[in-house]
């Protein structure tokens, strides 16, 4: 076999990814409980003047409901030790809960317990908290990014509080469950200009109909995924478990590709266009690529998915 996974991962090695994003999480992670609630509380009331959050489905919000109403029974000074013990990783019967959840089950907790604080029924970050110095210097960076980099930051930084997953031993996955792909009548089809290639066609037009079944035929067995920021998922069975549990109603936009033969029978492509997540819809389009690689069959072997650094990127398809 000319490639593995991690060969794969250099193709279009020019694709230039949104590195100021983990810049950020970094120094995100060294500011005390405190003041990364603070952080993202003042983030989160900033970015809510130009974009909306949108609720959560029931379906989503019913695994976390019973610890939400455990925290709104609380007293207030209660719901802020709660708040920066997640923030702190602490080992607390509700930072083991929280590191059960599926990423939008996280955030669909946080979702109720902002509106919450906003309401005044949970404590809120108290008025006038003084960001420390390195807090205000990392909110001034986030205002720099565009928003599509600014809410992988926001996730990020809540998908990492809790208790950690690797100490807690064996545990059940909580998981919102999966809804039935798109009717076929309600389905759409991409076009992308450069490439006619009927896999990555396929993987867009899956995607965009949740038909999680048919989107994972069209990989290898040892086949792969990176997504943005991440490790790859490597096998069959790991990768149709992500968009069972992640990938539910993304919307995914391509414009322009290029594909050209590589070693063996193999094939690259590489794809740019926007993607809309369902928490944001329309409101915010991330400027993403996709770096296919395809065995002589046909077949993902490889797709790297990429946040790109600038939308100026969306027009770069050189290797
Ligand atoms: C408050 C203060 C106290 C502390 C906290 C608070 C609440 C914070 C809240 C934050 C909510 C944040 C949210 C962020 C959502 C971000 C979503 C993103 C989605 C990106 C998806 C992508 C998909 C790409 C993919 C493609 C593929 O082809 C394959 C699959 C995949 C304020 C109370 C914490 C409420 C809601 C960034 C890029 C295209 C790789 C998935
Ligand atoms: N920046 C994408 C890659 O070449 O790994
Ligand atoms: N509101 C977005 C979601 O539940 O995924
Ligand atoms: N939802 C996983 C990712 O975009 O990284």
């Amino acid at each position: 076999m000319p490639f593995t996974i991690d060969s794969a991962r250099g193709i279009f090695p020019n694709t230039l990814t949104a590195d100021a994003v983990p810049a950020t999480i970094a120094r995100f992670n060294q500011l005390s409980a405190e003041d990364q609630l603070a952080w993202i509380w003042f983030a989160y009331l900033e970015m809510g003047k130009t974009i909306t959050i949108a609720a959560p489905g029931a379906a989503n919000m019913q695994f976390a409901e019973a610890t939400m109403n455990q925290i709104r029974q609380m007293t207030p000074r209660e719901q802020s030790q709660v708040m920066c013990d997640l923030a702190n990783r602490a080992d607390t019967p509700i930072g083991r809960t929280y590191a059960t959840w599926s990423m939008n089950i996280k955030l669909g907790f946080w979702y109720q317990l902002g509106q919450w604080m906003e309401q005044g029924l949970v404590a809120p970050i108290p008025e006038g908290y003084k960001l420390s110095a390195n807090a205000a210097a990392v909110l001034q960076t986030v205002r720099t990014l565009d928003p599509g980099q600014q809410i992988t930051v926001l996730r990020n930084a809540v998908v990492d509080m809790g208790y950690d997953t690797s100490k807690l031993g064996s545990y059940n996955r909580v998981t919102e469950p999966v809804a039935p792909p798109k009717e076929i009548a309600q389905r759409t089809q991409v076009t992308i200009e450069g490439v006619n290639n009927p896999t990555v066609l396929s993987y867009m037009n899956n995607l965009n109909a949740n038909d999680f079944d048919a989107l994972i035929q069209l990989f290898t067995p040892d086949g792969a995924l990176q997504p943005p920021f991440q490790k790859p998922i490597v096998g069959k069975d790991a990768v149709l478990r992500f968009f069972r549990e992640e990938c539910q109603n993304l919307k995914l936009m391509p414009e322009r590709g290029v594909s050209e033969p590589a070693a063996d029978g193999y094939t690259q492509v590489k794809v740019t266009g926007k993607v809309q997540t369902p928490w944001f819809g329309a409101g915010v389009g991330m400027n993403m690529s996709w770096r296919f690689l395809l065995d002589p069959q046909g077949k993902i072997f490889f797709v790297g998915i990429d946040l790109l650094a600038s939308p100026k990127e969306l027009l770069n398809l050189v290797r």
